[in-house]
């Protein structure tokens, strides 16, 4: 091998490390910070296999948690009032069985309120083999899809033993719709197929261009289209519209009853939220500290609950940060959520006091971890908007957890 053969070797292998560590994940950490953070809030998310679990071809694997839209949504984009719920996997490697929100089906679409927070439940089946990252997602139109955590998930088995069996309203049960009729797509395609064939060659099998050319400069129709051709279109077209009434009346007899897709909007209710006056946050300053990779929030706090009250967490974009002095916090984090997402250092808090009944606090939050520069949230420093979102999680001495948002501009800072 000589030298350049090697520089070559080492240039592609280099070319194929990078390519591959961007398709390691799919995408989730393109978006925009202000996306990111200013839009869905997902937390309580719980899969029903574990992070790196293996299942087979077929098995089943349930999403299932709380999102919280937030209410300072970023107005370049639409606000939620058409939403889909549905999952952030790597193409169509599962396929979705159920999906609800707070207990409404979500074959359709819907609209949401800002400021509201509401359940979901994704019900995933394994179609494809392969380690695939698994998140729920919300399609909001003009925003695209939002996801929220994923976890990564080996499907082992073949893919051609996937069954997705289902039973119609009329009883009926298909055995594999991924099969189902699919004698009838092929017949009906060659028949199509077979007739535009025909009528192609009908007119390409005679001297094409040049002579047809001249015979339209000369004006000379009647030899460009003969009465032959005439009364074979006229045939084509009686067999065209004969073969239309026919299969529709052999599709009317084989299915009795049929029903459109449905183009309406399922409607769902927001949960009432006795907390919403419990504590109120309020945003007097925000930084960013750039090496040091921390986001410190300096808030004021009033506490309107009648029990004392701690932060222990505040999230954002997915990240958490939990409050590790205060066991309530680091009880509240699930086993199985991503560890990459949770921050390794505890939330700083200046003064992790309680807060009292009735009692006003400014406190310093600082979420410090290596994630705002993996997740790339580091570059809302490049937005025209530099602002945050997030939430943050109280608890009171019951335990009870109490969501607020947070928000607010926030300033790079270089030096602490
Ligand atoms: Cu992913």
């Amino acid at each position: 091998m000589n030298v350049t053969t090697v520089f070559k070797k080492t240039v592609l292998m280099l070319m194929l490390l990078i390519v591959s560590t961007v398709i390691y994940a799919h995408g989730e950490r393109n978006q925009e910070p202000f996306l990111r953070m200013k839009t869905l809030q997902w937390y309580d998310v719980k899969w029903s296999v574990k992070n790196e679990a293996t299942i087979k071809v077929n098995d089943e694997l349930i999403l299932e948690g709380k999102v919280h839209f937030f209410s300072r949504w970023p107005q370049v984009i639409n606000k939620p009032d058409t939403i889909f719920l549905a999952n952030a996997t790597p193409g169509p490697v599962f396929i979705r069985e159920e999906s609800y929100m707070n207990e409404v089906p979500m074959i359709q679409s819907t609209g949401v309120e800002v400021g509201e927070v509401y359940d979901f439940r994704v019900k995933l089946k394994a179609r494809i083999p392969g380690r695939h990252h698994v998140h729920p997602m919300i399609n909001v139109e003009s925003a695209g899809g939002l996801v929220g955590p994923g976890i990564w998930v080996n499907v082992e088995g073949d893919a051609d033993d996937f069954v997705y069996s289902v039973e119609t309203r009329t009883g009926q049960t298909i055995e594999n719709l991924g099969t189902y009729a699919t004698g009838n797509v092929y017949k009906w395609h060659a028949i199509w197929a077979a007739i535009a064939a025909f009528w192609l060659i009908w007119w390409i099998r005679r001297p094409l261009l040049i002579q047809r050319y001249l015979l339209v400069k000369d004006g000379q129709w009647g030899k460009l289209i003969t009465l032959t051709d005439k009364k074979m279109g006229a045939t084509l077209m009686v067999v065209i519209i004969g073969l239309l009434i026919y299969a529709n009346s052999i599709t009317r007899e084989a299915y009795e009853y049929t029903i459109p897709l449905q183009g309406g909007r399922a409607v769902v209710d927001v949960v009432p939220n006795s907390d919403k006056g419990l504590i109120t946050v309020k945003n007097k300053r925000a930084e960013y500290y750039l090496p040091g990779r921390t986001v410190t929030i300096d808030a004021e706090i009033t506490n309107n609950h009648n029990l004392p009250i701690r932060i222990g967490e505040f999230t954002s974009a997915n990240l958490r940060f939990i409050n590790k002095a205060l066991p309530y916090a680091v009880a509240g984090l699930d086993e199985g959520y991503p560890e990459e997402l949770v921050a390794g250092a505890s939330l700083g808090i200046d003064d992790d006091t309680s807060i009292m009944p009735g009692e006003t606090k400014r406190v310093l939050i600082d979420a410090t971890d290596v994630a705002w520069e993996i997740e790339r949230l580091s570059s809302l420093l490049n937005d025209p908007d530099s602002s945050y979102g997030g939430l943050l999680f109280f608890y009171d001495s019951n335990g009870k957890r109490i969501i607020k948002e947070v928000y607010g501009q926030i300033l790079p800072t270089f030096k602490k």
